[in-house]
């Protein structure tokens, strides 16, 4: 599956888009499309990116980047020129997609430590998931206290199918783990900046051991080889796992005792009290919450007509299904059941909801909120935090939205 008119690809992306179009979504949202978009000023693309389509974008910086909340499109897949963008340092050099198979990864705390090759891994073994993929700090804008960062809305998400060889299988290859082995802790291939003590600027990012029986060596993103800007030739995915413990163009995978002492694990990315930095202490940022958004009618995409239109959004688990979506149309004081819609790409991919609703010219608050198969709802409001992490509550993500 490499070339970029793959069948496997074309096929899937169709399955999703004709399930769509046979629940009605299809043409409420092309009819939707053609009504211009008011032309925003926008910040151009920076030109590592230059590909990406610049209408679906919202570009903060030049290293954050996310898609508008109307433009997560009718495909459950979310395609990769609408796909966010976020690097905590410069990355590597685009030269290191030259020669993709050539891209080495270090193996440590196995029985059998070696360096092996994008080429040996490929010969190791092969598997597909489809995964969500968000920002720690997606729906940091909807903060009532404006912690510092990117003020993301929903759109540091997306949904990809990735290609690659599973942790497990590399692990079993070298001969098992070696003993002690309590994290799973991988390197991104940054060069980093002289002059800098490298602890406080790599990204090195440790998660809990077991969560190597999901995880994924990835050099494929949505049948295409893994663009340089979302991490190839190689990038280590865990499902269920906030953005940033999915390291892009990783270099080293080891199993460690101890959780890597790196800034970023020890005081970055913890769920701290507003105000209070973070410390070993602290929650770490690792699996995502149930969460759900609303996508359609948004205002962003031109007027709101009264009469029959579908609401539709997405809902993801974290590490879980999704069992169950309620919508609202009055900001959370009545509930409906919305209906599950499009193909189910496993309990790590999102799921798409439509509810079809008559409305009058009037002022709506649109909701949802998700439950997932373990029949946790997703919680009305996340507790402010220093960093701005793990925003999932319904309430603040609700759109108004004036229909005329
Ligand atoms: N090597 C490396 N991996 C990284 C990062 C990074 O800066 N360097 N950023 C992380 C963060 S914070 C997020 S949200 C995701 C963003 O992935 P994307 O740019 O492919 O959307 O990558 C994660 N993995
Ligand atoms: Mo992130």
């Amino acid at each position: 599956m490499t070339s970029s008119h793959d069948p496997g690809r074309r096929s899937l992306l169709a399955a999703g888009a004709s399930a769509l179009a046979a629940a009605g979504l299809g043409g409420m949202t092309d009819a939707r499309a053609q009504a211009a978009p008011a032309a925003t000023q926008a910040r151009p693309l920076p030109p590592y990116v230059s590909w990406k389509n610049p209408n679906n974008l919202i570009v903060h910086t030049a290293t954050t980047i996310e898609t508008k909340r109307s433009a997560f499109g009718t495909s459950v897949i979310t395609p990769a020129d609408r796909l966010y963008i976020r690097n905590n340092l410069p990355a590597p050099d685009v030269s290191i997609v030259a020669d993709r198979d050539a891209w080495t990864l270090v193996v440590e705390g196995v029985r059998g430590p070696r360096t092996l090759s994008v080429a040996e891994l490929k010969s190791l073994g092969l598997e597909t998931l489809a995964t969500v993929l968000q920002c720690s700090g997606n729906g940091r804008g909807y903060f009532a206290d404006k912690p510092s960062g990117t003020k993301w809305q929903v759109g540091a998400a997306g949904c990809v199918i990735w290609s690659g060889v599973p942790v497990r299988t590399v692990v079993a290859a070298l001969g098992g783990l070696a003993d002690g082995g309590r994290f799973m802790t991988g390197t991104g291939g940054e060069k980093l900046p002289d002059g800098l003590d490298p602890k406080s600027v790599m990204v090195e990012r440790s998660v809990p051991l077991m969560v190597m029986e999901d995880a994924l060596l990835a050099w494929e993103m949505n049948g295409e080889p893994l663009p340089h800007a979302h991490g190839g030739p190689l990038r280590l995915v865990v499902p269920g796992y906030s953005g940033v413990n999915n390291i892009k163009y990783i270099k080293r995978l080891a199993f460690t005792a101890a959780e890597t002492d790196a800034a970023i694990q020890k005081t970055g990315y913890r769920i701290s009290p507003p105000g209070q930095k973070g410390d070993p202490s602290h929650p770490a940022v690792w699996e995502m919450d149930v969460k759900s958004w609303i996508n359609a009618p948004a205002p962003e995409a031109g007027p709101v007509r009264a009469g029959w239109m579908q609401i539709h959004g997405v809902a993801m688990g974290g590490t879980q299904a999704v069992r169950r979506v309620d919508v609202s149309i009055d900001g959370g004081q009545t509930w409906q059941q919305a209906r599950l819609v499009g193909p189910d790409l496993g309990r790590f991919a999102w799921r798409q909801f439509v509810l079809p609703v008559k409305l009058a010219p009037g002022n709506y608050l649109l909701a949802s909120r998700a439950q997932d198969v373990k029949f946790n709802w997703q919680v009305e409001s996340t507790p402010e935090n220093a960093g701005g992490y793990l925003n999932s509550g319904w309430r603040v993500h609700a759109l108004p939205v004036t229909v005329t």
